[in-house]
């Protein structure tokens, strides 16, 4: 479980199942990533569920691993590696993490809610769902 990135497989699911399933889901994820237990996720604990699926430990997540820790579908995953790779050079890294962090911290608490987390990604499935015109 740990080693999953959070937001992929939630939007993987979410993709074939009712929103309230996957607000469940998206909670279940985000109590992973939290792993101090106290209903915010900072910045190192996202930090850390996405290098959990860096397998040759060099900081970069490239899609190859980012699809394997995942399982996502072909077509989905790419198309949210793509979104989450916010500077288009091919890996996850620092960089990345940091612009996710502050996309979902919309209030700007230095931490992301468990309310901020399943509205991001509610958000994200509507958006990548557009770019998939047989889903949904
Ligand atoms: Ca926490
Ligand atoms: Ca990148
Ligand atoms: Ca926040």
């Amino acid at each position: 479980m740990l080693r999953l990135l959070v937001l992929s497989v939630a939007i993987t699911v979410a993709l074939s199942e009712s929103i309230s399933t996957v607000d469940v889901k998206v909670k279940t994820y985000f109590s992973a990533m939290d792993k101090d237990g106290d209903g915010q996720a900072t910045y190192e604990e996202l930090t850390n569920s996405v290098l959990a699926m860096d397998t040759d430990k060099n900081k970069k997540v490239i899609y190859r691993e980012y699809a394997k820790a995942t399982n996502a579908d072909p077509i989905l995953g790419r198309l949210l590696f793509n979104y989450l790779d916010s500077d288009a050079d091919g890996h996850l890294d620092d960089d990345d993490i940091t612009v996710t962090f502050h996309q979902f911290d919309v209030d700007h608490s230095g931490g992301i809610s468990v309310y901020e987390f399943v509205t991001a990604f509610e958000s994200m499935v509507a958006l990548v769902s557009q770019a998939i015109p047989q889903v949904g």
